[in-house]
């Protein structure tokens, strides 16, 4: 919702109550097959996991300037720390958050919690931005999970994460998609 704020996307919305198990329900099972969000569905194709959204969002909105493109040197950083969120930060942090014994280093695909979040929190300080000087498609998302996984104590509270998250979850667009969000929770609860 935040990245389609950012581009300025056209969309319908559907929404679904994860609560009730929607989510679980044949009818969305055969879009995906995972039972999870969010999802996109462009051109009759089914795109899930939020890095892939994000980077097929920002490559079909290129003009917005949010993905940089082939050939461009931040191409390679950009692509990385994409994958690095659905590959090493999100295990890691659902790891944390269920409070289990780590694998040995060698036998975990992101190592170890504390080299995902030291790393994280390094590239960062080069900020204002996760590649810099540029805003990309990866502040939207690194900057709303964030905001979430500090908020749950599942990332140290530090202050080069948390002021990044404020930075960038303080974007007209991306408070535009809180709106929304609290908007359809009134909605819910009416
Ligand atoms: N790897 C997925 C994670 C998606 C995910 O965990 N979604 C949660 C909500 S934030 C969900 O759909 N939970 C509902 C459920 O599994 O029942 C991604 O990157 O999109």
């Amino acid at each position: 919702l935040a990245l389609f704020e950012e581009l300025g996307i056209d969309y319908d919305l559907h929404l679904l109550d994860l609560e009730t198990g929607t989510q679980r329900e044949p009818a969305y099972l055969a879009v995906n097959p995972m039972g999870k969000v969010p999802v996109i569905m462009h051109d009759g194709v089914l795109v899930s996991e939020q890095p892939a959204v994000m980077m097929y969002l920002a490559d079909l909105y290129a003009a917005k300037g949010l993905a940089p493109a082939i050939g461009d040197p931040l191409r390679g950083s950009y692509l990385r720390w994409m994958v690095f969120y659905g590959s090493c930060f999100e295990p890691a942090v659902m790891d944390r958050s269920a409070d289990r014994e780590p694998l040995p280093q060698r036998q975990c695909g992101y190592g170890d919690y504390d080299s995902v979040i030291g790393l994280l929190a390094e590239q960062l300080n080069h900020g204002p931005y996760l590649l810099g000087e540029r805003f990309t498609a990866a502040d939207v998302l690194y900057g709303c999970a964030l905001r979430w996984t500090l908020r749950w104590g599942l990332v140290p509270d530090l202050p080069v994460l948390r002021e990044y998250a404020e930075r960038i979850t303080a974007r007209p667009a991306i408070r535009r998609a809180d709106a929304r969000d609290e908007a359809f929770l009134a909605q819910r609860a009416a």
